[in-house]
């Protein structure tokens, strides 16, 4: 199939339309069969919200932003870590007409800073926790007097000039109705935040359509995500609802199906364990770490999946091992718990590959639905079509962004012809199973966190000892991977590792840190325009 030598392979799934409608619109369509059912609970408070609080919650808090002078189109950010408050807040944003970027509560003040300048945020929705903090970002960054509104998770005094979250729902009430027609399906929905192929985190712009699109393309082609109208599902949320996986992997989709979601703000094992034991839970979305998880915490037991349809593992490669274990632990066949694995990337709104034959672990399986893919051999630019044979993964699709916000430059390099070049290099097999062998963009991922190196390298510039700096990714047994940096010193200094390491420390959300080490070295190797040679570097450690 395809022009020019397009060798494209399809998902082998019947077509279907995607309806022309926004998140808001779509997720509450089915509300009148389940108001009553828990949408959102706390699985630390308890404090909940059934889906009818949840669609008013949301609809009277989308009056209150428009109350405070937002504009269609404005950008809202939502700094939170995944409380019931969280979905709510989110929904509040895209039914007010405005655009949601999600921002890692975890992130430090620069980090926060650096996405609210970028993004051009005009208002905030943060928590009590990390309130003060995203005050000192906001202030730095946001227009005098922007709201900036809180969710209060603890008893904490609120930062001057905050606006309790609750105040926008009693309010809310009183104020006059939005105007749907303000929404558009084109129109932009979220910006989360992403590096791409290479330097800083960039806006990926999703439109409503490109959420929604992907919510269909993958509960079509996967059976074990359906359920019938009276069935309520019940997930554990601790993916982080601010990335991609978390947001439109999980949140969305399961709120349209009239999921239970038991929030959690941070993973730890005491509380996830608490969780499963409380509750029947019958998914549960996972990434390769909490698989490693269940395997091997003596706590786990069997009898927490008693339930489960299908455990789901995406945003870095699982290793079969790991898949492995978990079987052999609670002597359960493939048959009786599946372990799925799904591949796709912020920019692809994420899903893009799932796998399902449970009997290739390691694989990322095959397209979803309407998504089109190619391998591209990196250095000829021809479509691979050999079994065994390695190529860059593109994508096509309607769950494709429509390019990097403000930023056309980095859009021009990652879209070509509406292929999305995605910087994974895969081959496929005889039965078209698709293998992640490798990548090659500069990102890191760490526990399925992006690290950008090009943050670290600025960072670490910033050293006065330190002449240049490059990081690269090394493999981790738990992390996946982890930061190690490359570093040369200018004439007469001495800095040890640990100097290095403690100067990042606290420059940088904590994930970032530079776990692998330093290297210090005479020279970062860089090809003739000055670019970085990873492999290289890769090739040293
Ligand atoms: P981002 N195996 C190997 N690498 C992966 C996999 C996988 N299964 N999934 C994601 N990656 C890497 O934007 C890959 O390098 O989105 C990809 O380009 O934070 C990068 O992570 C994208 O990172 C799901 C559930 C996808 C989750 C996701 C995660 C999206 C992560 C499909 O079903």
């Amino acid at each position: 199939e395809g022009n020019y030598g397009e060798q494209i392979f399809s998902s082998c799934y019947e077509d279907i339309e995607i309806p022309s409608l926004t998140i808001p619109e779509y997720l509450w369509q089915k509300l009148e069969k389940w108001p009553k059912r828990i949408a959102v609970e706390c699985g630390i408070t308890g404090r909940k919200y059934t889906y009818a609080e949840a669609r008013d919650s949301a609809n009277y808090i989308a009056r209150s932003l428009i109350n405070m002078g937002l504009k269609n189109g404005d950008i809202v950010a939502l700094i939170l870590p995944n409380l019931p408050e969280s979905p709510i807040s989110f929904l509040g944003i895209l039914e007010a007409g405005l655009v949601c970027t999600t921002v890692n509560p975890l992130y430090t003040v620069d980090e926060i800073s650096r996405q609210l300048q970028s993004s051009g945020a005009k208002a905030i929705i943060t928590s009590t926790e990390i309130a003060s903090n995203v005050m000192i970002a906001a202030k730095a960054s946001l227009p005098p007097n922007s709201p900036f509104i809180v969710v209060e998770d603890t008893d904490r005094v609120l930062p001057t000039g905050s606006i309790p979250f609750k105040d926008l729902i009693t309010k809310g009430k009183t104020l006059p109705q939005v105007q749907v027609k303000s929404r558009n399906p084109q129109d932009l929905a979220v910006l989360p935040y992403s590096s791409g192929t290479t330097g800083l985190p960039k806006g990926v712009m999703l439109s409503h359509h490109n959420l929604i699109s992907n919510i269909i393309m993958t509960d079509s082609s996967c059976d074990f995500i359906q359920v019938s109208d009276d069935f309520q599902d019940v997930i554990p949320t601790v993916l982080p609802l601010f990335h991609i996986y978390g947001m439109n992997g999980l949140m969305l989709p399961r709120m349209c199906a009239g999921a239970k979601l038991i929030t959690l703000p941070s993973f730890t094992p005491d509380t996830y364990i608490n969780v499963l034991s409380k509750n029947k839970c019958t998914l549960i979305f996972s990434v390769p770490l909490i698989v490693l998880f269940f395997g091997a915490h003596p706590a786990v037991k069997a009898e927490y999946f008693k339930n489960v349809r299908a455990i789901f593992s995406g945003a870095a490669p699982l290793a079969g091992s790991d898949v492995e274990r978990v079987y052999e632990k609670f002597n359960l066949t493939p048959d009786q718990l599946r372990i799925l694995q799904g591949y796709g990337l912020t920019e692809s709104s994420p899903v893009s590959f799932l796998e399902m034959s449970n009997t290739k672990f390691s694989s990322i399986g095959h397209p979803v639905n309407k998504c089109k893919v190619r391998l591209v051999d990196s250095i000829t630019g021809k479509d691979v079509v050999t079994p065994g044979q390695t190529g860059e993964i593109w994508i096509k699709g309607p769950h494709v962004m429509k390019g990097y916000f403000k930023n056309e430059k980095a859009t021009e390099e990652t879209l070509q012809d509406g292929w999305l070049k995605t910087g994974d290099i895969a081959y496929c097999d005889e039965d078209f199973a698709f293998f992640i062998t490798d990548r090659l963009k500069e990102l890191i991922k760490v526990k399925g966190f992006q690290v950008p190196p090009a943050e670290l390298e600025a960072v670490l510039r910033t050293h006065p000892a330190v002449a240049d700096a490059a990081v690269v990714g090394v493999a981790d047994p738990r992390s996946g991977e982890v930061p190690k940096a490359f570093v040369v010193l200018k004439p007469n200094q001495s800095v040890s590792t640990e100097d290095i390491q403690n100067f990042v420390k606290g420059k940088v959300s904590e994930y970032k840190e530079l776990r692998g080490g330093v290297s210090f070295i005479k020279e970062i190797p860089r090809n003739a325009s000055g670019k970085i040679l990873r492999m290289h570097l890769k090739n040293l450690c």
